[in-house]
This record gives C-alpha cells, structure tokens and sequence, in this order.
C-alpha cells in the first residue's frame, strides 16, 4: 500500500515537472494562429467569426474600404477604445466566398482574402493587384502576452505618418515605440517622444493603404529595422485589433481613418491667431505689458500665456499672491486689448492638508491607487503629488469642474502638460491601478491614453462651463484620437535649423494621423536661437494650423521684439500675413473638421507617388491648405534648393510663373521663405486685423490663379466663438468657389459680404 503511493506521487511529480517546462516553453516562443476550423457571420450578418486553432478572429466591414479584423487567443475579451468612434456603416456590402484553400470576402472597394492553413490575411484591390498581405510565415502571432503581426515588405515600399514621430518622412528602414515619454531636450532621432498614434500609412507601386492597431499597450512597430522581410506591428499586451483602410488616395484613406477616430472641432477663431507664451510671464503687471506691446507695436496677437509660475507654489487652480494679487483685474485688461488667456495646468495635484483641490480630491476618492487601495504619489512642481484618474468618468468630471474659478475669472485657454505622466524620476509605477471607463486596466494600458483623457476631460469641463463659447485646449501628451479635444504641441524642441525642420516634419506626420491642429515653439524652448533661425521659424509657422512663441526659463526671450528690428520686422510680416489669410486658413480647418484633410499637409498626400518628395533636401516641403506650397529650409545656406510638384506654380510675392516637376535653386534670405501657390488654387484672404475680434473690411478678397485644373474650395465663416452643437454642416455660412477653365462661380454668397476676385494673374478669370 505505502509502495503504491509513492510511486503516484512519483508519477505526479514527474507530470508537473513536464507542464511546467512546456508551459515555459510555450510562452517563450512565437506561438501561431494555427489553421483555420470554421467561419460564421455574427452581428447582423456583415461581420465574421473565423476560429483557427490557436485563435478567434472577427473580420467587419467599417466602410467599403475600412475593415476591422480582430484577434483574440480565446474570446474577444474587450471592444473598448479610446480612439475609435465612428461605427460600422450599414449600407456597406461585404460577401464571403468559401473556397477549399481560402475565404475570398468582398466589399466595393477591395478583396480579403485568407488563407486557411496557416490562418493568413492578404488585402486585394478588386483586380486582385496586391495591396498588403501577411508574411507568410509569421502572420499575426503570440509571443507570451505580446501580440504581433507581420506583413511582407514589398520592394520599393514606403511608410508614413505614425503621429508624432522624429526620423525621416518615409519611415522604411526604422523602428519606433508609442509610450509617452516626456522627451525633455529630445533630439531629431529621439524615439518614443510624447504621443502615440499607431496609425500608418504604406505606400507601393501606384497604392497606399492605412493600417490603425487600435492597442494602447506599449507598441513597437517595424518598417525594416534591422531586417528586410516585413513591416509588423506588436503591442506588449492586449489584444490584436486592427482596421485596414485601402482608397485610391491617401487623403481618402485620412478621411475613413478620421471617420474612425473622429475629426477636429472647429476651433475659435482666435486660437488660430499668433499666440505668446513664456516660462513664465510675471507678475500679472509684465503680463499686460507683453500685450500691449503687441499692440503698440501693431503686431498681431490674440493669446497670452501663463506657464506654472502664475499658480500658488504651483498649486493647480490657485493664483500666485505675490505675483498675480488681482488676477480678475488682469484678466480684465487683457480682454480690453482683445487678448486671450491660456493658463498651464499639469496633472499633478500637491498632497497638502487644507488645499482644496486635494481635500475635495480626497473627499471625492478620485485619485489613481496602488492595487493595495493607497493612493500614488510622484513628485512634480508643487512636490509630492496624487494624480487623477482621468481614465474615469468620475474623474474626469471631478478634474472638469476645477476649471470653475479660472472661467470665471476670464481663462478660456488651457494647456495640459506633463501628461504623459511625467513625474521626477520618470518611471511611472506599471502596477497602478487605472479605471480605464469600466475596464480595470494597469498602468501599462493607460499611460498611453492618459493624456489625452486629460485633453477630453479639460475640454468637456471647460465647454460645460463656458456657457456656449468654443474652449482651447493645447496638449503635450496624446493617443489617437486626441483631435476631437485638443490641438498638439511638439514639446520642449531645441534652437537649431534642423530642430526646426523637425518640427515642420512632426506636424505634417501629425496631420497624416489625424491631428490636423498642431505646431512647435517658435525659436524652440530650449537654447537660445539666432536671430536668423528665429525669423526663419516664424515665417515657416505662419502656415503652420498652431502657431505659437515659447521658450525656457532662463533663455532668450520669444516675442516677435526679442531679436531686434530686423526680426521684428520680418516676424511682424510674417503674422500680419497669416491674419490676412484668415478665411483661407480657417476654411482650410472647416475642411479638416469636416474631412481630416489635415491644415498642413505633407506633399505625400497630394504627390503620393512621386519619388523626388521623399529626398532629404524636400521631404520638409508642405502645402498649407490646398495651395499654398512653404518650403522650409535651414538658415544656413545662402542658396536653397526646392522641389516644385507637378502642376504650375507661382512665386507667392511676386507672382512670377513656375512650372511644376522641377528643382530649383534659389536665394535663401532670412527675410523671405520661399512659398508658391499652385495653379488653380483658391485663396481667400481680408484686410489687415491686428486681432480675431478686429473685423476687416467688408469685402472677402479671392485670389484665383490661372492654371489647368479644376478646382472648388468651400470657403467657410461663423462668429468664431459660438460652439457648434450639430455636425460639421453649416451650408447658411459657407459657399463653394469652383474654378473650372477660366470660370470661377460661387454658391450661396454670403449676406453683406462682397465677393471681389482680385487677380495675381490677370488672365486668372473671366
Ligand atoms: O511648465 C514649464 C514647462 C513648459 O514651459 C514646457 O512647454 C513644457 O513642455 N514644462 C514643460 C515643464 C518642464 C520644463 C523643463
């Protein structure tokens, strides 16, 4: 008898010893989805369910050209995202076709075609011209809890956008990482920085498509780094759920992506003025006196900033005594000089007994909790700090409701920073517990969506409080889907050429993920500029959606005077330019808001296939609505060199007559950035304001330019200031110009507003 079980337990110990090593093994190495077992629609019958032998996969048509496919080891754990709003369509056609080897699934627009043994999905055009496709030995596989996919890279294939990202504009041959980091200083290579956008664009022989892996875990994608063979896409965690997108352009593709992630608000009107910022303007005395400088000097200006020296040692939603004793008044004043006030606020909140916002946070149990129920704290600005928990709707209310003092003391602008989170140290905890709205997640889930949930919650609250009126909200950290609270600002640059030029590409990669309201420091935060890189870099943000001076405590002053007459000359042109290109600017937001079609564009969205806008030399060239071409360049070269796209083109101060597909060298003074407008662009501009609330005259100037194409352009106005409570469709305030031949017809003018076509080129119109 005692033989007997000795020799079980023998036999126990043995099998667990064997589970144990497999069990090891299993997860060290990359496990398959296996073959396929069965499909069957689900849903209202336009959505598939694939089981393989290692996997579920649902497969649903979004749009004829977008479609989600979605896999999970077992069942599909969680349809929950930040990032994605728009929802299926219904009128989308989507078949199935079951074939021995393969499951063909057609829509109006492409092919799905997967193949059972091993479970690979290949994208088709209807021709059956191949659009991407699974590497055929790895497709989408397990490593442990970390979830790849591999699509063969194909020859000459090239990779855009990815948000906020350094490198090159064709992004073949790197690797990135999407975990928000507070990138202090960060370099032109630097990688992560501080949003993540896991949205990119491929392009190849004559067809681009988007992929969106809509995971907020850590991700790591690959364009061929360190290998040759694929582009793949990898979360540390979660699920693999990603959305295909194939048109025939990619500002098509931007338009499904933006119908998925949602589109920009239109912004008020002032916000697309020239903003000031400083770390940190003070006292309240120093801050109206920028103002008036401004307009003393009748240099255009609608925002002021105040950076964290404005707050009660740096207490969120307090004022400093000392330095801001009547802030109401200052607010006051500034409004007199038709100047808004955008106020920092930093996510950190002092843990101090007797400090209202932390008893009331306290109170109201809203802070982010270690798993052991006790609340985190890091140290930033004010010292030790709880944070909270944004990823709730509970504290998102709690933290929207804060902003009730500063509203009415007159703030309508509110900049998020350190939201990534950034804490001294920076090594946020991973096992903190977050609410992720019902879905208990760790730190390593949420960090990627906190600062945009910041964003939402700052937005929400201050829209709520604002009685009506549009509120600014600018943020430092973010996810997609960010643009439908926030604009974006590029972080702490540095003050070198190629930091600008940088920034000039993070914005254009912005704007191809989605985030049509971005720009940079102008003079970068860190170092000091030269005069001629600051003047270059005003001219170059004058066309950038965000335009805003901002520099470090304890370096060169940023305003527009800073760097002498000459400077402030060619800055004061430069603003004065944009002013006068208001209606073209703010219809160009009206389109991104109603498209996505992003403000400034890289010249891959229009010149997808053209080679030549990927060289080094061009690849910082953009289009600031649909024709207005700026070509960045270094202040270092007395001669610069410049790629004009196909088409014609026209020397924006001297209408001197280009044509398209052509290098060009010319003169490369700080005084005039070489911008061209294209043929057969529409552009809407006013008379001189020196600010949003100023009204031009009453007469709209439409600038025509002869060429060969036809063109519309939906010019579009409202007061600039009332939100905008139905969708993007105010067909009262806006009407069509069409250029067709030498015709230029409009629709619907607007009432007291006459239409005058002012000519650059005399023969432009009849
Ligand atoms: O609040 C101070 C700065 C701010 O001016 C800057 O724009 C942010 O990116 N902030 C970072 C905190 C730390 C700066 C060293």
């Amino acid at each position: 008898m005692k033989k007997t079980v000795l020799i079980k337990t023998t036999v126990f110990c043995l099998l667990s010893v064997f589970f144990t090593h497999s069990s090891i093994w299993a997860t060290d190495l990359c496990q398959s989805v296996g073959n396929f077992k069965s499909v069957k629609t689900i849903g209202d019958g336009k959505s598939y369910e694939l089981r393989a032998e290692n996997a579920i996969v649902e497969i649903t048509p979004y749009t004829p050209g977008m479609i989600n496919i979605h896999f999970s080891k077992d069942t599909i754990r969680d349809r929950f995202s930040y990032a994605v709003v728009g929802k299926p369509l219904n009128e989308v056609n989507f078949n199935l076709k079951e074939e021995k080897d393969r499951l063909v699934f057609t829509s109006d627009s492409l092919k799905l075609i997967v193949r059972k043994n091993p479970l690979r999905f290949s994208f088709f055009t209807l021709n059956d011209v191949l659009i991407n496709g699974d590497d055929e030995g790895f497709g989408t596989s397990w490593i442990g809890d970390q979830v790849s996919t591999y699509k063969k890279m194909l020859p000459g294939e090239r990779f855009l956008g990815l948000g906020e990202k350094t490198g090159n504009l064709d992004r073949r041959g790197n690797g990135y990482e999407n975990w928000n980091t507070d990138a202090f200083g960060y370099g032109t290579g630097t990688d992560p920085i501080y949003a993540s956008i896991p949205f990119y664009i491929g392009v190849h022989d004559q067809i681009s498509y988007g992929i969106f892996f809509d995971n907020s875990y850590k991700s790591h994608f690959n364009f061929g780094a360190s290998q040759d063979r694929f582009s793949s896409f990898t979360a540390e965690s979660g699920e693999m759920n990603y959305y295909f997108i194939y048109h025939s352009s990619i500002a098509k593709i931007i338009e499904d992506y933006t119908y998925l992630t949602g589109r920009i608000q239109m912004p008020a009107l002032w916000s697309v003025g020239y903003q000031q910022c400083r770390y940190s303007y003070y006292p309240q005395e120093e801050v109206v006196s920028i103002a008036q400088t401004f307009r003393d000097k009748k240099i255009p200006c609608d925002v002021i900033y105040l950076d964290i020296h404005y707050m009660d040692q740096y207490k969120l939603f307090t004022w400093n005594p000392v330095h801001f004793t009547q802030p109401q008044k200052m607010l006051a004043d500034l409004k007199k000089l038709n100047f808004h006030t955008t106020i920092i606020v930093d996510p950190g909140i002092k843990i101090e007994k007797g400090y209202a916002a932390y008893e009331d946070g306290l109170k109201n149990d809203i802070f982010v909790k270690y798993p052991d129920g006790t609340n985190y704290s890091g140290q930033v600005w004010p010292g030790w700090c709880n944070f909270a928990d944004l990823t709730s709707e509970k504290g998102r209310r709690w933290w929207g409701n804060q902003f009730k003092g500063y509203i009415g003391d007159g703030i309508d602008g509110f900049w998020n920073d350190m939201n990534e989170i950034a804490t001294w140290g920076q090594k946020l905890p991973q096992l903190m517990n977050f609410d992720y709205d019902g879905h208990p997640s760790t730190t390593m889930r949420a960090r990627n969506v906190y600062g945009m949930q910041m964003a939402r919650a700052t937005y929400e609250g201050a829209k709520n409080l604002m009685g009506g009126r549009r509120p600014f909200v600018l943020t430092r950290a973010g996810f997609a889907g960010m643009q439908r609270y926030t604009a974006i600002w590029t972080g702490d640059n540095s003050s070198y050429d190629d930091h600008m030029l940088l920034g000039v590409r993070l914005v254009n990669s912005l704007g191809l993920s989605g985030v049509a309201n971005a720009g940079y420091d102008i003079g970068g935060f860190m170092g000091n500029s030269s005069p001629q890189l600051f003047a270059r870099w005003m001219s170059v943000a004058a066309f950038t959606p965000f335009m805003r001076g901002h520099s470090m405590i304890n370096s060169r002053s940023c305003e527009p005077w800073a760097y002498g007459e000459e400077v402030e000359e060619i800055s004061r042109n430069y603003i004065q330019l944009r002013y006068k290109l208001m209606p073209y600017l703010y219809s160009s937001f009206y389109e991104s808001a109603q498209t996505g079609m992003p403000v400034a564009r890289s010249l891959a969205i229009n010149y997808t296939f053209d080679g030549n806008i990927y060289n080094g030399d061009y690849q910082n060239e953009f289009l600031c609505g649909h024709g207005i071409l700026v070509c960045p360049t270094s202040t270092t070269r007395d001669l610069a060199k410049f790629y004009l796209p196909e088409g014609n083109w026209y020397d924006i101060y001297n209408d001197k007559a280009y044509s398209g597909k052509q290098e060009l060298i010319l003169s490369n003074p700080v005084n005039r950035l070489n911008v061209f407008t294209k043929g057969s662009s529409i552009i809407t501009m006013q008379s001189p304001v020196q600010n949003a609330a100023e009204k031009p005259f009453d007469t709209l100037y439409v600038h025509v330019y002869n060429g060969t194409e036809k063109n519309s352009f939906v010019y579009y106005e409202d007061d600039g200031n009332t939100l905008l409570t139905k969708a993007v469709d105010f067909t009262d305030e806006q009407f069509h110009l069409t250029l067709s031949g030498k015709r230029l017809s409009s629709q619907k003018p607007k009432e007291n507003q006459t239409v005058s076509s002012l000519l650059s080129n005399s023969s432009s119109t009849e």
